[in-house]
């Protein structure tokens, strides 16, 4: 129901004023949160406030303004696909969009749905309690303004808590250090500095190269040695551009039709259904194209460890030879997991950047850092490595810290943290047993992190916005995820993930393995995103099946 003493605060063009009390809350104004926003106020008619921590939109890419950030989907998929009239008029730049450009795009959404003057900027949430009498949640920001909302919906992204490792005596630091994710917006001049740069998971990859051009000497600290595929990223042809205009609805079939929302299909052949021969020719050509599609070359490559073996030893093999020097390419192509059982990451001459004479690399699994001094980084063999500049690509408390690092109190003061525990628990990623009327977009059990990441918030957001209209027209006011509706969904996300390789690396973020004290659960649903479309569709069908619906 309409709730009818929702009040309408005055607007500003520049965004809201503060406090109120609205039909629906939405935390974050990224991908999610922007269209979060549209659909529940320009579909629904709701009233709507979105509270964003940022003093403007663009979520993940307002914040990693790093040296060398850019997407790793290709731009023509990473954008969004319910307006066709914004699909026509926006044309990227390049095959990889960057920083900048999908930020300019995000404002461009912004402004073109008129989506600004419901949002809050400057407003980070630090709390959220569900009054069971009022059926509301009540929001507190950390200025401490007060709202109120029936529907809560957290667009907060998987991967925007920093992860800063507790390092010994980075305190007493005399040079100035920065993570990836919290990037000076005036950027920051690295020229004739010697910096160091902690972590080589996508982000480092993609700064090394860009701060070794710009740095008098960069040391990188690699604690696991990691795969990458060059992106061949290149300004995008005239003639690519038109295959775009003239194909969108094709562009979105394919990526509606894959379990990783990327715009190719995967290979439907088995590693051993070619020779040593063609299969080295395949990986070749697929090299050369560049970008993930490396991935795609076999359907067999994430589930059998003798298929991943093959592609892994291929791409060691392509480290050696770029790698001049022989100690520094064994140390490169250590590498101690199957290929794309973490992230993988695609590159612009990274391990290139390692033939350049102001490039050093420490084995962090020969001599780990023991500690930062007042001049730079010492590791356990005590060699001091003098730093002006240090680097944390050091990655974030995926996924679940974004959540946790708000108190979320649900039915009876039920804190999230405690109901996470042991790791996070949902329904269908979007909803946990105890917070009614809490969606979660992204949220840990959902595919997410493993897709193209507009096309599971584009699902999300309209299954969530669906699931609202489905209440309001029948007259009611709450649904909850039942408790056995959670165990079945965390049980089949299990299933799915242990028939993949994803689970048997221990270090990787996808298990909470890079955050100290993080319980250790593959918090990804690994089962495709088609497969889970097509489970969230039918759940929806069967009147919200798994939920409990009331008011
Ligand atoms: P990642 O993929 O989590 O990578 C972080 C890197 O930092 C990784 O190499 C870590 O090594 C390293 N790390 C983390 N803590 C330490 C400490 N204490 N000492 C040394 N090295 C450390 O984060 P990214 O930002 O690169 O990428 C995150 C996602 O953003 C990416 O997947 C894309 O989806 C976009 P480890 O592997 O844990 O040994």
């Amino acid at each position: 129901m309409p709730d009818s003493t929702t009040q309408h605060p005055t607007t500003s063009a520049a965004g809201q004023g503060g406090g109120g009390r609205f039909d629906a809350l939405v935390i974050g104004a990224g991908f999610s949160g922007l269209y979060q926003l549209h659909c529940l106020r320009d579909r629904l008619g709701l009233s709507v406030r979105v509270l964003e921590a940022a003093e403007g939109v663009g979520g993940t890419w307002y914040w990693n303004r790093y040296p060398g950030a850019r997407c790793d989907s290709e731009s023509h998929s990473y954008c969004y696909s319910f307006s066709k009239e914004l699909l026509e008029e926006w044309e990227w730049s390049e095959r990889y969009p960057g920083q900048a450009e999908i930020l300019r795009y995000l404002n461009h959404v912004a402004d073109r749905f008129d989506l600004r003057r419901d949002i809050r900027f400057g407003a980070r949430v630090v709390s959220a309690e569900w009054d069971e009498t009022a059926e509301l949640w009540r929001v507190v920001t950390q200025s401490g303004e007060r709202y109120a909302a029936r529907f809560l919906i957290t667009a907060v992204g998987c991967l925007s808590a920093a992860n800063i490792p507790d390092i010994p005596g980075l305190e007493d630091f005399r040079g100035r250090w920065y993570h990836t994710g919290q990037w000076p917006h005036e950027g920051v001049d690295f020229t004739g500095k010697r910096v160091g740069m902690i972590g080589t998971g996508s982000t480092g990859i993609q700064a090394a190269p860009v701060i070794a051009e710009a740095a008098a000497h960069l040391t990188v600290f690699q604690r696991t040695a990691n795969y990458s595929i060059p992106a061949r990223n290149a300004p995008l042809t005239p003639e690519f551009k038109r295959y775009v205009r003239e194909h969108h609805a094709e562009i979105r079939r394919v990526m509606h039709a894959t379990p990783n929302g990327h715009p190719f299909y995967i290979e439907d052949r088995s590693v051993f259904d070619v020779t040593p021969e063609e299969r080295r020719a395949i990986y070749e050509v697929a090299w050369q194209r560049g970008g993930l599609q490396f991935r795609a070359t076999f359907r067999d490559l994430l589930v059998d460890k003798a298929a991943n073996d093959t592609a892994a030893e291929f791409i060691r093999g392509k480290i050696r030879e770029v790698v001049k020097n022989p100690a520094t390419a064994a140390v490169l192509s250590d590498i101690d997991h199957p290929f794309a059982a973490k992230r993988p990451p695609i590159d612009t001459n990274y391990f290139e950047t390692f033939n350049r004479d102001n490039v050093t690399l420490v084995n962090l699994r020969a001599t780990p850092i023991e500690c930062i001094t007042p001049r730079g980084i010492r590791t356990r063999d005590g060699t001091e490595y003098a730093l002006d500049a240090i680097v944390f690509a050091t990655g974030f408390d995926a996924m679940t810290g974004p959540l946790l690092r708000m108190d979320i109190r649900g039915r009876d003061g039920l804190p999230l943290r405690e109901a996470w525990r042991a790791g996070p628990q949902t329904y269908l990623g979007l909803q946990a047993a105890g917070f009614p009327n809490l969606f979660t977009i992204t949220g840990p059990g959902s595919p997410s992190v493993l897709c193209n990441m507009p096309v599971p918030i584009e699902q999300h957001v309209e299954w969530i916005t669906d699931c609202i209209a489905h209440l309001r027209s029948r007259g009611l006011t709450r649904i909850e995820a039942t408790p056995e509706a959670v165990d079945r969904w965390v049980a089949h996300a299990n299933d799915a993930a242990n028939a993949s390789l994803l689970p048997t690396v221990p270090h990787s973020w996808y298990l909470g393995a890079n955050v100290p004290g993080k319980p250790r659960v593959f918090m990804p649903y690994a089962g495709g995103m088609a497969r889970y479309r097509a489970i969230c569709a039918e759940v929806a069908a069967r009147g919200y099946e798994g939920f409990t619906l009331g008011g």
